[in-house]
């Protein structure tokens, strides 16, 4: 188990079992093994709620830009935030709808081979009553800045098109996940954890994939990922997965399950379409197979709408945020003539947060302009001017062009 210490041996390790023979049977009969085990666990029916839509929360157009099932935040929206993005601009990004929980009846099955004595329940109250900690964590869709592949790269890539607005920073409190592994029984035997949500089954291409599930190794569960139950200062909202979600700081947003209703704790490794169909990475430069991954990259966004009309003539400060899965930013460089130039910009705010706010002044001349901004990290990951190419376009890393009109 030491070895999952290391994400890269984890991935080989993953990706050989995978080629050492999970049939598509055996997918399914997980699959099918997971509904069951699911099926114990309460969920009033989302017609139950008044939500009209797979969103909940009110979407007001100057704070998102709704992308089918998914709203994504305006980066505008951030202009005079602090280090959390409040609630009422936080993204989603929903597979399916956002069912409505009733926390009074909502229990937390944890089940499977990886347990010494059986199945276990948590009730919400149970949960609460469990020593709570509190954690600053970034959500990033891994699929964050797809649409630069298609509109900076000219590449064709497949799902949700999001900007740059995939991504949200907020304050979680909850219970550790390995306090609730340990209470449920843990076995040393334990490999891989499976958290499931209690949203409906994600339907594609006619296939029902079952709930939106994917396996974390017991190592990451029981290093630092939070059951949450509230989400800065607040009962999690039931868009970002009321009563309790997972959090899995570092990791892509499809590690962050919410509206959790079981863990599977196995001795074997386990798939789901989430590690082996999508969250992949696909593409002439990857394995026919693909490539597992499970963190973020790099990315830099000025607090900006694309196209924004900024006064000519006048000096004026542009805000940004950079942020990278791996650590802290080291520095970030701006351009504001389309990348001929470029200057370091300047610092706001205090050291260790989740992503490093800053500012530069300018003065921009009448016309149209090209912002550009590039950050670096501690470990020296920068960057680049063009992101690797993946069919499902994940980990946009690169710098993007954010045009602009000085009048
Ligand atoms: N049950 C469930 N959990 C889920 C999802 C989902 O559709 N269903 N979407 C995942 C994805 S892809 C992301 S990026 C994050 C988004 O979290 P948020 O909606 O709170 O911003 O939730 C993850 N957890
Ligand atoms: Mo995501």
């Amino acid at each position: 188990m030491d070895d999952m210490l290391d994400e890269a041996t984890y991935d080989r390790l993953r990706l050989g079992q995978w080629l050492a023979g999970v049939s598509r049977r055996d997918l399914l009969k997980l699959t099918a093994a997971m509904s069951a085990g699911l099926a114990g666990a309460a969920v009033a029916s989302p017609a139950t709620g008044a939500a009209a839509g797979p969103i909940v929360k009110a979407l007001p157009p100057e704070l998102f830009t709704v992308l089918g099932t998914n709203a994504e935040m305006r980066w505008s929206a951030m202009a005079g935030q602090g280090d959390l993005v409040p609630i009422d601009r936080f993204f989603v990004r929903n597979h399916t709808s956002t069912p409505i929980i009733d926390a009074a009846n909502w229990r937390l099955r944890i089940f499977g081979a990886g347990l010494r004595h059986g199945p276990v329940e948590f009730s919400y109250g149970q949960l609460r009553r469990l020593p709570s900690e509190t954690v600053t964590a970034t959500v990033e869709c891994a699929g964050n800045g797809r649409s630069y592949f298609t509109t900076q790269q000219g590449q064709t890539v497949s799902g949700t098109a999001w900007r740059l607005g995939g991504v949200g920073v907020a304050r979680w409190r909850g219970v550790r996940l390995s306090t609730v592994l340990r209470r449920a029984g843990l076995a040393r035997t334990a490999v891989d954890v499976l958290p499931a949500g209690l949203d409906p089954n994600y339907v594609t291409g006619g296939v029902d994939l079952g709930p939106v599930r994917r396996p974390l190794p017991v190592r990451k569960a029981l290093h630092d990922v939070l059951l949450a139950y509230e989400m800065n200062g607040e009962p999690l909202p039931a868009d970002h997965g009321h009563p309790v979600r997972l959090v899995v700081p570092g990791w892509i947003g499809i590690s962050s399950i919410k509206w959790l209703g079981g863990i599977e704790v196995s001795d074997v490794p386990l798939f789901s379409p989430w590690n082996t169909q999508f969250y992949r990475l696909f593409g002439p430069d990857h394995p026919a197979e693909g490539e597992h991954f499970d963190r973020q990259v790099i990315k830099s966004a000025f607090e900006l709408d694309p196209g924004a009309r900024l006064p000519a003539g006048r000096q004026l400060r542009l805000r940004g945020r950079s942020w990278s899965a791996a650590g802290a930013i080291r520095h970030v460089e701006v351009s504001t003539d389309g990348g001929r130039h470029w200057r370091r910009a300047r610092r706001v705010g205090g050291e260790g947060a989740a992503w490093q706010r800053w500012e530069l002044d300018w003065r921009p001349a009448a016309g149209e302009h090209e912002l550009l901004a590039r950050a670096t990290d501690v470990h020296g990951n920068t960057q680049p001017d063009v992101a690797a190419y993946n069919t499902l376009g994940y980990l946009f890393d690169a710098v993007v062009r954010h045009p602009v009109v000085a009048a």
